[in-house]
């Protein structure tokens, strides 16, 4: 084993192949073929649609709390695209978006969120874990999937995702020592939007970039612009072939932004200005990859029509579903086989609270 750590050093910049202008830049590194970035441009049309109706859906009431990824959906796109079929996707409650991309039913996706005690698909049909939402738990679950595929001997790849701020939770760091020390074939992908609710990145680290936090485990680190979707399918596919090669744990860290508020409960105006909101407008995703393939002659107005549809299609269906409201009882159900006295005196407040609930 090599002692030198160069080889763990991530780039000083975010790799980055197409620039906020939709022109091409790096010639040195390989860009997606046309085939796989036109259909990554319909998934973030799709994404982007997806984040607006669920937004709407919980000012409607219908949903309980949603977390966009608006601005953040070329790292949801990406996450979903570059794995294959057997490979393993540990999402967090962010991360619906990368959940529809891998195939989850959209309306099933919304479940968590509606605030149902189960997820609502079936995590093994499309290998997609159920959403994390404390912080970086999801992290060790996805080496142990992929410490199993190794003993196992077969070439799934897990990747699992986190933000900025669960990069200073204790799990963050086992689940990167044990990967490293067991040379499992996991992908941990940060996706650093510079916020942790109100906490700026500037308090979660002191190191160059969270990537740089991999050398200190063993694990190479690559740093990608989270909003350049041509990059991340490049640099995270590059990642997922180099764990399922066998080399070990990669990190990378996606530079982004959360545009919007952490959720629908947050007021971000108390801790960010607008100017700095609207400096990232330039930047988005959807727009520079348009810009591209437009100029490149692999994206007309009718190839631009289907996608408009195919993504209302999927708003309408949000729309149109209305999925019984939860039982809130069945929260204490599946805890234990055997609830404890804590658990049951628990249970009882609430069927008495329920019971003195009027109708108005
Ligand atoms: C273990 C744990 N501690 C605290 C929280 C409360 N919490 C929910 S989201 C969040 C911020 C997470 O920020 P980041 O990891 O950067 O992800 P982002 O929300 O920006 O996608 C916190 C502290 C939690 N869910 N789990």
């Amino acid at each position: 084993m090599t002692r030198d750590p160069a080889h763990l050093l991530p780039s000083a910049d975010p790799v980055q192949l197409i620039d906020v202008e939709g022109k091409r830049v790096r010639d040195d590194v390989r860009i997606p073929e046309a085939t796989d970035l036109v259909r990554a441009y319909g998934a973030l049309v799709l994404g982007r649609r997806f984040n607006e109706q669920a937004y709407a859906l919980v000012r409607q009431g219908r949903l309980a709390v949603y977390p966009s990824s608006t601005g953040q959906e070329a790292c949801q796109i990406a996450a979903a695209h570059v794995l294959d079929d057997g490979d393993w996707l540990f999402p967090t409650y962010r991360d619906a978006v990368a959940m529809v991309a891998r195939g989850v039913d959209p309306v099933e996706t919304l479940t968590l969120l509606r605030g149902d005690w189960h997820c609502g698909y079936d995590p093994y049909r499309h290998r997609v874990a159920t959403q994390a939402t404390p912080l970086a738990t999801q992290l060790p679950h996805a080496v142990g999937v992929a410490l199993a595929a190794k003993l196992r001997s077969e070439p799934t790849v897990a990747l699992a995702m986190c933000g900025d701020g669960a990069t200073s939770e204790g799990d963050f760091a086992e689940a990167l020592n044990f990967a490293a020390v067991f040379a499992v074939p996991v992908v941990f992908f940060v996706q650093n939007n510079e916020y942790a609710i109100s906490v700026p990145l500037s308090r979660q680290t002191a190191a160059p970039s969270l990537a740089h936090r991999g050398i200190g485990f063993g694990i190479p680190g690559q740093r990608v612009d989270g909003n350049d979707v041509a990059a991340l399918l490049t640099v995270l596919g590059d990642a997922v072939a180099r764990a399922r090669a066998g080399e070990g744990p990669q990190l990378v860290e996606a530079h982004t932004y959360r545009v919007q508020a952490h959720t629908n409960a947050d007021d971000d105006g108390r801790y960010r200005s607008a100017d700095e909101v609207s400096a990232w407008a330039p930047r988005d995703p959807l727009l520079r990859l348009a810009t591209y393939l437009r100029a490149s002659g692999l994206l007309d107005d009718a190839a631009q029509v289907a996608f408009d549809t195919e993504a209302e299609r999927v708003a309408a269906a949000l729309r149109a579903s209305s999925p019984a409201a939860p039982d809130p009882a069945r929260l204490f159900a599946h805890v234990f086989a055997e609830p404890t006295p804590q658990l049951r005196e628990q249970a009882a407040l609430v069927r008495d609270e329920l019971s003195r609930e009027v109708e108005v």
